[in-house]
């Protein structure tokens, strides 16, 4: 790990100075204002200093894996290249013949078919990636909703689906002279800081509204800048984070504002000092609303984890991103079935603010069932 000190006479040119030196993937590890020594000192605008760091072992363990590709590819090119290679293909032939057996002797799954008489459905809802629990228990709902009801089978699971989807979506809503307070939150990488920017433009460019960003994504220093780009476009004022203790002072600097979204580091699940952060932003911060982004490409067991490990928010709704990216929305059941959580909206590609729309559950049903694509 380097550790080094910076000093500047703004954050902005002292992170310039950090990104400069130690590259994107610094850690900030303290912020402070300081003071020039001397006398002069005390009549002189106050310094900001920035401590930062860089794993040197994760530079050195890239270069020593870079080498050791090198290695193999100068290795193939000195031996005979193309017995080589046949031999590679013959074996990688062998492995798939192996995988294939294995596969066709793995004994059925009790689970993979159903005792009712709608093995259709369930096959739609597998084929989704639906969590096959959730599927199983679809069904079941929808054969009894048909036997009450009288519906057609096909009518009952349709209606199952929509209530799984929780029948309405809930996006944000202002009320006039009541700023609202928004926190981001959702593993790292699936859109958080695109969609945050994506709403805020939908709000001030479309709806007039007053809007503010503050980050709280200090970890990457290029993090902060994707947010300040969007920032710049948008002509939106931002604040800088370095803690939690900071947001209530950040919030007064957005006092006149409608609509203020604040934008979080994407963690690792398993990482409690992020639950810690989180819960410390949401309790110092009187945050009116915190949205869970997940991306539509999550697995079923990702789904799980997830949502799994976001339990200790008191509340929040659920934004699903890259919808553009998928074949299949078994991950909007999943999440909405084991969170018991409102849908708000789902974005479909990159474009700021164009990819954005409130969720239509009918449509995301259409979707699901193969009626319509995206
Ligand atoms: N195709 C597609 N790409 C998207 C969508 N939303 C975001 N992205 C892309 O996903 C990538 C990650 O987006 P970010 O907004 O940086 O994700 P993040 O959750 O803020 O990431 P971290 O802050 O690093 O955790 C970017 O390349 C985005 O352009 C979407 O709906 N569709
Ligand atoms: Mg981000």
């Amino acid at each position: 790990m380097i550790i080094k000190r910076y000093v500047a006479n703004t954050t902005q040119e002292a992170m310039a100075q950090v990104k400069m030196d130690l590259g994107s993937d610094a850690v900030i590890l303290n912020t402070r204002k300081i003071r020039k020594k001397g006398i002069s000192g005390w009549f002189s605008k106050p310094l900001m200093e920035i401590t930062a760091a860089i794993d040197h072992e994760a530079k050195r363990s890239n270069y020593k894996e870079e080498r050791q590709v090198q290695e193999r590819i100068d290795a193939i090119d000195n031996s005979n290249t193309f017995t080589h290679i046949e031999k590679k293909v013959d074996a990688m032939g062998e492995m798939v013949e192996k995988l294939v057996r294995q596969i066709s002797q793995t004994p059925v799954n009790s689970l993979d078919m159903p005792q009712d008489n709608d093995p259709q459905n369930y096959h739609v809802l597998l084929d989704n990636e639906v969590h096959q629990e959730y599927a199983l228990s679809i069904i079941e709902r929808a054969k009894e909703l048909q036997g009450k009801s009288g519906m057609e089978a096909s009518q009952s699971f349709e209606h199952v689906i929509l209530d799984c989807l929780g029948n309405e979506a809930k996006p944000i809503e202002l009320l006039p002279g009541k700023r609202k307070v928004i926190l981001f939150v959702g593993p790292t990488g699936v859109g958080k800081t695109t969609t945050l920017a994506k709403l805020a433009a939908n709000f001030a460019i479309e709806k007039g509204n007053e809007v503010g960003f503050i980050t709280a994504d200090t970890y990457r220093i290029a993090a902060v800048d994707q947010l300040k780009i969007y920032a710049e476009i948008l002509e939106i004022p931002m604040s800088i984070i370095y803690s939690p203790s900071e947001i209530s002072k950040a919030l007064k600097e957005h006092e006149d504002k409608d609509l203020v979204f604040i934008d979080t580091a994407g963690r690792s699940i398993r990482d409690q000092e992020h639950e810690k952060e989180i819960s410390q932003l949401i309790a110092l911060g009187n945050i009116d609303e915190v949205y869970l982004v997940i991306s539509s490409n999550t697995s079923p067991q990702g789904c799980i984890n997830i949502i799994n490990s976001y339990k200790f928010l008191p509340n929040y709704k659920l934004i699903f991103t890259k919808l553009d990216e998928v074949t299949t929305y078994g991950a909007i059941i999943n999440c909405c079935l084991l969170s018991q959580k409102p849908l708000s909206y789902i974005t479909t590609g990159q474009n700021v603010p164009a990819d954005i729309e409130v969720a239509n559950i009918n449509k995301i049903k259409d979707l699901l069932i193969g009626n319509v694509g995206v």
